[in-house]
């Protein structure tokens, strides 16, 4: 990405001065709780309810990948990042930005977002409907608060992101941009000249992460591309390199907790976090096949018994 791109960008956040407010009936008295862990494990399995009854709803959707990332998603924007929620400012400034790569996992984010308070929680009903804000992939051009880029298009997430992170430099906010990243997602070209640019211009505000589930669209990445020792990989980039266990909320914590102290020190961070793909209903962890469809009626059923109601379902 050239310099002169970036000031392109830069001017671009500065001419969007949309400022989405979230209507105040609405306001979710969870995004004021005190994120402790077993307040952030029930906020957990609310959220993956929310998860296997939308896709259900649309009768299409990702609910492996969404399952698997829940709980990193729910500590993210619970404990660890800085934002502004509920309120929604389009030019991030002066806050934690955060960047969902892998689109396609969209139900977790729309659902967290909801619940911290972005929109309405009834909204989540309207998944994949006809002219609904919650697209399949995340859009902007519906309006939803909290959703800055689009995404679905695997391999792109970290050169948006590399680019706000620059903004922030450039206009002297200190705040941090963080993003998520499918393993198979590594296997785009465009990932891996993000990356060396990152570490070129010492780009020492951003906190990526990678859903390292094995699992891809068609089978394990192994089978599909095998990704190798992605460690070494990163490393030989030039990026500061963490792992953690994504299902263990503390290990989250204290991960991103670390990592943000790495911050600022010339060089930007990954962690490699080990989850199941379809993590907390027993027959869809740790296979492709739950990668892109839909519980049907019995399935979703299953699937309930198996997530405690904690928040109240839409
Ligand atoms: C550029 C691009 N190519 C292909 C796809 C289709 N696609 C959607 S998800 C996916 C698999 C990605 O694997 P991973 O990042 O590991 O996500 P997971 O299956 O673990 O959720 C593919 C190939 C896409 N969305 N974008
Ligand atoms: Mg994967």
């Amino acid at each position: 990405m050239p310099d002169a791109g970036i000031q392109n960008f830069q001017r671009s956040f500065k001419h969007l001065p949309i400022t989405r407010k979230r209507r105040s009936t609405f306001v979710s008295d969870i995004s004021r709780v005190m994120s402790n862990t077993p307040e952030l494990q029930s906020i957990a399995s609310q959220v993956r309810r929310d998860i296997v009854r939308m896709v259900h709803g649309a009768s299409s959707g990702h609910p492996g990948g969404s399952l698997g990332c829940t709980d990193f998603l729910v500590t993210l924007y619970f404990d660890t990042m800085n934002t502004k929620a509920p309120e929604f400012h389009m030019d991030g400034n002066g806050e934690d930005l955060f960047f969902l790569s892998n689109g396609h996992i969209s139900p977790v984010w729309y659902s967290t977002l909801a619940r911290k308070g972005f929109f309405p929680v009834a909204e989540l009903a309207t998944f994949r409907k006809i002219d609904t804000r919650l697209q399949g992939h995340p859009a902007t051009e519906e309006g939803l608060p909290g959703i800055r880029v689009a995404s679905g298009s695997l391999g792109q997430g970290l050169s948006v992101a590399l680019g706000a992170a620059q903004t922030k430099k450039l206009n002297g906010d200190d705040s941090l941009v963080f993003t998520l990243h499918g393993d198979g997602e590594l296997q785009e070209g465009q990932i891996w000249e993000a990356a060396m640019y990152a570490a070129h211009h010492k780009i020492d505000n951003i906190i990526s992460t990678v859903d390292y589930n094995k699992q891809q669209i068609d089978g394990s990445t192994d089978e599909v591309m095998t990704l190798g020792d992605l460690r070494a990989k990163w490393e030989a980039f030039g990026w500061t390199v963490l792992e953690m266990d994504g299902h263990n909320i503390d290990a989250i914590k204290s991960t991103l907790a670390e990592a943000k102290g790495m911050t600022g020190q010339g060089k930007p961070i990954i962690i490699l976090m080990t989850t199941d793909m379809g993590k907390g209903v027993d027959f869809m962890e740790g296979t492709h096949k739950w990668h892109g469809v839909a519980p049907n009626d019995e399935q979703l059923a299953s699937a309930l018994t198996q997530l405690e109601e904690t928040l109240g379902d839409y």
